[in-house]
């Protein structure tokens, strides 16, 4: 232990029923941003038959200022309760009866942007994790689900909107100015899906007919001026609510879904019952505004949160351990709409391809975000045992592995069955609080109605081991048999030194060096590992030998990603070669590219800078080749041009590293690739460039605009007066966002000075926050291999901007997670100046914000792996950070179990 402040963590196995469930919750809110007045009616009544009747009743509150205290009509004396500083427990309540409590709170005061608080004058509410309990005493436990009733009661002109979940059952006019709605949620719900949203907002809004013919009230609410902004989440909206009923077969159950957007949001968007709250950021979307990628986070965050509806708010959480339950499926729920809107309305091939792209973007995040925290020193499984702070896991494991660990589900049982263990899933489970072993346990029931042979009891370490897995893949191939030769292990994680081997499908091909086509996979030996073209692989080592193989092929391995482990195959240079061209499977021939580039940088950086190696020599032949490929679709052509990130690079190399010449070491396979095809990059941009067309946001469009600004990325890195002047008219020219940030960034990252264009843009876009982090974002993120930007100073300065500020979570993230954690080059550099603003800001940010702090916090996560040097300046930091006053609980878990 490293400090007296001890931390208090909390265990899994230590779950224990509550004492009692509130069935209903009656709430009468008196708005006012510096003295709201809560008012609760709590209907409780004993958990189970056989409790003893003298169970106290056990309430969680913080930072509110208590009033009255009420128990079936009578006041309670200050004996029949304690209250303390985390909540209010009554004594001796009986096996039921009614609580009634009044409490004041401080929106305006709340910076932390928990519970209920004020954005632009205007309130909202963030509940999950444990965000009730700053807005009234009341057991803050998912596993409690309630029926809500919502009074809310505020100024008629300053918030004349005033929102709750479910349905409108009650408007009215009241004296003083005030005016009054009033709210009731059909469904019951843990404290954590409560909203409320008050205040000026207008709405875009449209019935739609559900599955049974009833109609529904759809809205998205902005802020006035914002309205042009809203047509596209209204569309995916529509989209997500026909999507889940075809294929899911899950429709909606409310006769009204709101979507609010707010400024201030600590994080994406939540789910509260019929009124998801949504940072702006995912419900903001015009083509001058937003990006390509913009217009599709905002249809995945739509589609995510809707999804949510029935998995995560009809089947909820037992407690925070089980998050996975909800977000692992959800995620894996929106990755598939997402895949299944991109490939609408194309033909086989082109449907296939659009769907590897969305999944290469997929595995890109787990690779650069996920596999260094689960090797890092908050590694944790997909459900945790243990934590100091629950905000801390809304983690990419628990979200993005979560989500693998259902996608390989799904791959073992294949769509039917899967959709079957869903219905089992929510047959046994509606309206329930559940765990991940609930969900497992119908996936299996499913599997064993039509196979009682198998079972998931091996596959379920995956929820409880941390970690990436790695396979190692070695073969030999004579006399028409290749014997495949597999072995697994797990390196150490947090608490788990060894870990029994995983069930890992691995999904597989055999391509013919000759033709190119894939041969049929006949297993002679343990053939019942076989299911079509996926290996079950559950031994620590196993060779498994196939028959039929009379001429020379590659074996093509993890087809589509298909579990999240890290392979090393016995493939060389040529065998990757072969695959960048051949494969069959667009996922591995665009990992087959990724994965010469990644050989040829690392051995540009460990000969500091010759590019003379053959893997080098191999990168630029794969580049070559998919240049001349007129067969590719654009998406895809994108996707294989573009290098490994840094953070990828990083976290694969084996041993310490420098993130410095790291990036060096690619930039100059970057020029490198540039000077060899700058005239392919030429005429790829010119075909390419639909400048002067109208711009619409659809796939085939998206990928076209991606592919000729990846070309205009080389022509910039190539690096004449003439690249410069086609960045300079694509921005001049630009008639949407997508192409003009491009160009833009190009500019900023490359120049010599600060271009003209970047001062253009902040003139022409300054009242739009959203694209003012795009600004700030842009800058905090020039990397050193830009020599004339002092980056650092540029970050110093933009903190004195008067458009700066650390309360606005989105703005915070502009500059500070931008350069922390996607400006790897500048951040670590070797004076440790980098280190030092970023300690300057978490210790700033912690007292503003600790939840948004603590995500800032995981900046030095990996420090362990970089060189000595850097190493001694990034402990430093550390220790400053850990030894401040007053750090919170969110940062201080952080912070410790690095330096742990
Ligand atoms: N459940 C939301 C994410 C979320 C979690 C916590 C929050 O505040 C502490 C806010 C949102 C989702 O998965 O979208
Ligand atoms: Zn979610």
């Amino acid at each position: 232990m490293r400090d007296a402040q001890a931390p208090i963590t909390f265990y899994r196995k230590d779950y224990t029923a509550p004492n009692h469930r509130i069935k209903s919750t009656d709430l009468i809110f008196t708005l006012n941003p510096s003295r709201t007045k809560v008012e609760s009616r709590l209907q409780f009544e004993s958990w189970g038959e056989t409790n003893p009747d003298n169970l106290p009743l056990e309430l969680d509150g913080e930072d509110l200022e208590l009033e009255k205290v009420l128990l079936n009509g009578k006041q309670l004396t200050s004996e029949s309760y304690t209250q303390t500083a985390s909540g209010l427990t009554i004594h001796n309540p009986g096996r039921e009866g009614l609580l009634e409590l009044t409490v004041y709170i401080q929106p305006d005061k709340n910076t932390r942007l928990e519970g209920l608080y004020v954005s632009n004058g205007n309130f909202f509410t963030q509940c999950e994790a444990q965000g009730f309990r700053r807005i009234t005493y009341f057991p803050d436990r998912p596993d409690v689900l309630s029926q809500f009733t919502v009074t809310l009661i505020a100024d008629k002109t300053t918030h004349p909107v005033s929102l709750s979940n479910g349905n409108l059952i009650e408007e009215k006019s009241l004296d003083d100015g005030l005016h009054q709605t009033r709210w009731e949620d059909p469904f019951p719900k843990p404290a954590y899906l409560f909203a409320l949203v008050a205040g000026r907002f207008v709405c875009q809004e449209e019935t739609i007919q559900k599955g049974d013919g009833k109609p529904a009230l759809l809205q998205v609410w902005v802020e006035p001026g914002n309205l042009d902004k809203t047509d596209f989440a209204m569309q995916s909206l529509k989209k997500s609510i026909d999507w889940d009923r075809s294929r899911f077969g899950l429709d909606l159950d409310l006769d009204r879904f709101m979507i609010v957007a707010t400024a201030d949001f600590n994080m994406g968007a939540m789910e509260n019952k019929g009124l998801n709250i949504f940072n702006t950021r995912f419900v903001f979307a015009n083509p001058e505004l937003a990006t390509d990628v913009d217009f599709e986070n905002v249809e995945s965050v739509v589609g995510h949160e809707y999804f949510h509806n029935w998995t995560g708010n009809r089947v909820t959480c037992r407690d925070w351990f089980q998050l996975s339950l909800k977000e692992g499926l959800t995620v894996f729920r929106d990755q598939e709409f997402s895949a299944d809107m991109m490939a609408e309305g194309l033909d086989v091939k082109q449907a296939e391809s659009a769907r590897a792209a969305k999944r290469i973007d997929d595995v890109k995040v787990l690779r650069a975000a996920q596999f260094p925290e689960d090797a890092g020193p908050m590694a944790h499984p997909i459900r945790p045992d243990s934590y100091q702070e629950i905000n801390n896991f809304y983690t990419v494991t628990v979200y993005e592995k979560g989500a693998e660990v259902i996608r390989m589900q799904h791959t073992l049982l294949g769509e039917t069955l899967f959709q079957r263990g869903m219905k089992i899933y929510f047959d046994r489970h509606d309206g329930q609080a559940v765990t991940c072993e609930d969900f497992v346990a119908a996936m299996e029931t499913a599997l064993q109605e039509s196979h009682p042979e198998l079972d998931l009891k091996q596959f379920r370490h995956w929820y409880a081991q941390a970690g990436t897995p790695e396979v190692f893949a070695s073969w030999k191939q004579a006399d028409d048999r290749l014997e495949l030769t597999l072995k697994q292990s797990c390196r150490p994680t947090p608490g788990q030194a060894t870990k029994p081997a995983f069930h890992i499908p691995v999904k597989l091909g055999f391509v013919d060096v000759a033709s190119g086509n894939d041969m049929p996979l006949v297993l002679e030996s343990n053939a019942a590992a076989l299911h079509g073209d996926v290996l079950d692989f559950t031994q620590a080592s196993e060779t498994f030998v196939f028959t039929g193989l009379s001429k020379p092929v590659v074996p093509s391995l993890l087809r589509g990603f298909s579990a999240p482990v890290i392979l090393h195959t016995a493939h060389n240079t040529e065998d990757l070669i072969f695959l960048a061209g051949h494969d069959n499977d667009p996922f591995n021939r665009w990992d087959a590219c990724q994965k010469v580039y990644g050989k040829a940088i690392v051995d540009i950086y460990k000969s500091a800078g010759d590019t003379g190696s053959a893997n080098t020599q191999a990168a630029v032949q794969v580049v070559g080749s998919l240049l001349q490929d007129a067969q590719l679709s654009d998406g895809f052509l994108a996707l294989a041009l573009q290098l490994p990130g840094e953070g990828t690079l990083l976290e694969a190399f084996e041993g310490l590293v420098d993130p410095v010449a790291m990036h060096f070491a690619r930039t100059t396979l970057r020029d490198l690739l540039a000077c060899t095809y700058a005239a392919e990059f030429n005429a790829l941009y010119a075909e390419r460039n639909l400048n002067g067309q109208p711009y619409e946001y659809n796939a085939i469009a998206a990928s076209q605009r991606a592919l000729k600004n990846v070309a205009l990325s080389y022509l910039l890195a190539a690096g004449s007066e003439e690249e410069l002047a086609i960045a300079q008219a694509q921005y001049a020219q630009a008639n949407n966002m997508t192409d003009r940030m491009a160009a833009l960034s190009n500019l900023v990252h490359t120049s010599a000075e600060k271009p003209a264009e970047l001062a253009d843009f902040f003139e022409r876009f300054k009242l739009e926050p959203l694209v003012v982090d795009k600004w700030f974002m842009l800058q905090a993120t020039i990397p050193a291999s830009n020599e004339n930007a002092d980056t650092l100073q540029i970050i110093r300065d933009l903190l004195k901007h008067p458009a700066f500020t650390l309360k606005n979570p989105n703005r915070a993230r502009s500059v500070l997670a931008a350069f922390a954690m996607q400006n790897p080059s500048v951040f670590h550099n070797h004076g440790g100046e980098g280190y030092a603003l970023w300690a300057d800001l978490v210790i700033e940010l912690n007292t503003i914000n600790p939840q948004v702090a603590a995500r800032m916090a995981r900046g030095l996560d990996r420090w362990t792996k970089l060189v000595p040097l850097l190493q001694d300046k990034a402990r430093v930091q550390l220790e400053r950070i850990f030894n401040t006053d007053k750090l919170s609980p969110d940062v201080r878990e952080v912070i410790g179990k690095a330096l742990d």
